[in-house]
């Protein structure tokens, strides 16, 4: 059990595991956990190791599985069953009709938003960023990086502590190392946390530090340095000493949302609480007289900024929405049933593993 403990099986994936595969029902089976999705097949930690298995079915990185392990009569390992995730960082497909989601993490218990400190902040990115990580099931943190850059630090911190409405910000320096064990210390072991922010942020630096050797390849890595070095550009797990795991998340550009509605509430809920206050309640916030959010931004309380920041990404979820009825439509037209995509991969997997 070892090693699954250095890829953050704790006491909550230990019940979900033995109440889905109970030993009396599946006695062969072991708990293994997605480190990295490839074409095909997972790169799996289980309680010897790591193995690549092959896979019928998409998965994800964080995912937890259940593992039929291989004989020695010569058959393979398999994926036979598959634990519900109790987090999932998703956002909307680029170009994808069909408006489907992209799972980028499961089972995260921590969303670390990267902001680097040696830029104008970013407010509408910061937003949609957490509330695509309060959506996600997960807690999310923001942490500034390069403290030692920056003469405009203070104000940095100040602007994103202002926007970061209650969520707790942490400020690291993988160059001085300032900073590193306070995040740490939160993170703390049997958590997974995966840091999220725009490229050139600082991720794959601030995992270096932390983890204490070169294994992400970073901005200022050179072509021809990094060849023959051990440097991982996916999506992985990687794991630390103090029983933590990480896990970047390279090329994730644009955020779209996806069914972001919790996500909302949890970044947005004083503009929500507002329209309950408005004198008409078909109030379309715009120059109705009486109108609460009208109000509040003309004596300060809201900000402008925000009020079209909301706007937009609500205008942005309809259109999701629209998108997704109609596909709907269409899978029902073809003869699908409507379901969840994950909560089908799951029935999918216990009905083979039944079967088997
Ligand atoms: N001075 C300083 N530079 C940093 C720090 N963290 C990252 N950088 C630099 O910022 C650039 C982008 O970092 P990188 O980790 O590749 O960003 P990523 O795209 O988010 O993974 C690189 O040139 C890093 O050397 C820091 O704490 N201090
Ligand atoms: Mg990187
Ligand atoms: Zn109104």
């Amino acid at each position: 059990m070892n090693n699954l403990l250095s890829y953050g099986f704790n006491d909550r994936i230990s019940s979900l595991f033995s109440f889905h595969f109970p030993v009396t029902l599946s006695p062969s089976v072991q708990p293994a956990r997605v480190i990295r999705v490839d074409r095909g097949r997972v790169l799996l930690a289980t309680a010897e190791g790591t193995e690549h298995v092959e896979i019928q079915r998409e998965l994800a990185t964080g995912d937890w599985v259940a593992l039929e392990t291989g004989n020695d009569d010569g058959t393979d390992a398999a994926v036979v069953g598959l634990v519900p995730r109790y987090s999932t960082l998703q956002r909307k497909k680029a170009f994808d009709p069909l408006a489907e989601a992209q799972v980028l993490a499961a089972n995260i218990d921590l969303v670390g938003v990267v902001v680097p400190i040696d830029r104008p902040l970013s407010h509408n990115r910061l937003e949609r960023t957490l509330v695509a990580a309060w959506d996600s099931g997960a807690v999310p943190l923001v942490i500034l990086t390069k403290a030692d850059l920056s003469s405009r630090f203070d104000d940095v911190v100040a602007q994103t502590v202002d926007q970061a409405r209650g969520v707790e910000v942490f400020t690291t320096s993988a160059e001085t190392g300032d900073g590193l064990d306070a995040l740490l210390l939160r993170v703390g072991a049997g958590q997974t946390v995966a840091f999220l922010g725009p490229s050139g942020a600082g991720k794959s630096t601030l995992i270096n530090a932390l983890v204490g050797e070169d294994i992400q390849d970073t901005g200022d890595v050179r072509a021809g340095d990094a060849r023959g070095r051990h440097t991982t550009t996916a999506r992985e797990l990687i794991p630390l000493r103090g029983g933590s795991v990480l896990m970047d998340t390279p090329g994730v550009r644009g955020f779209a949302l996806w069914d972001a509605e919790a996500g909302m509430e949890a970044v947005f809920g004083d503009i929500e609480e507002l329209f309950g206050q408005c004198r008409f309640n078909d109030c379309g916030h715009e120059s109705e007289p009486g109108c609460a959010v009208q109000d509040a931004i003309s004596n300060g309380t809201l900000e402008e900024r925000r009020w079209n920041s909301y706007r937009k990404m609500q205008r942005e979820l309809a259109r999701l929405h629209r998108r997704q009825n109609s596909a709907e439509q269409r899978k029902h037209a073809r003869g699908f049933h409507k379901m969840d995509k994950e909560a089908a991969m799951a029935k999918d997997y216990r009905n083979r593993f039944r079967e088997a």
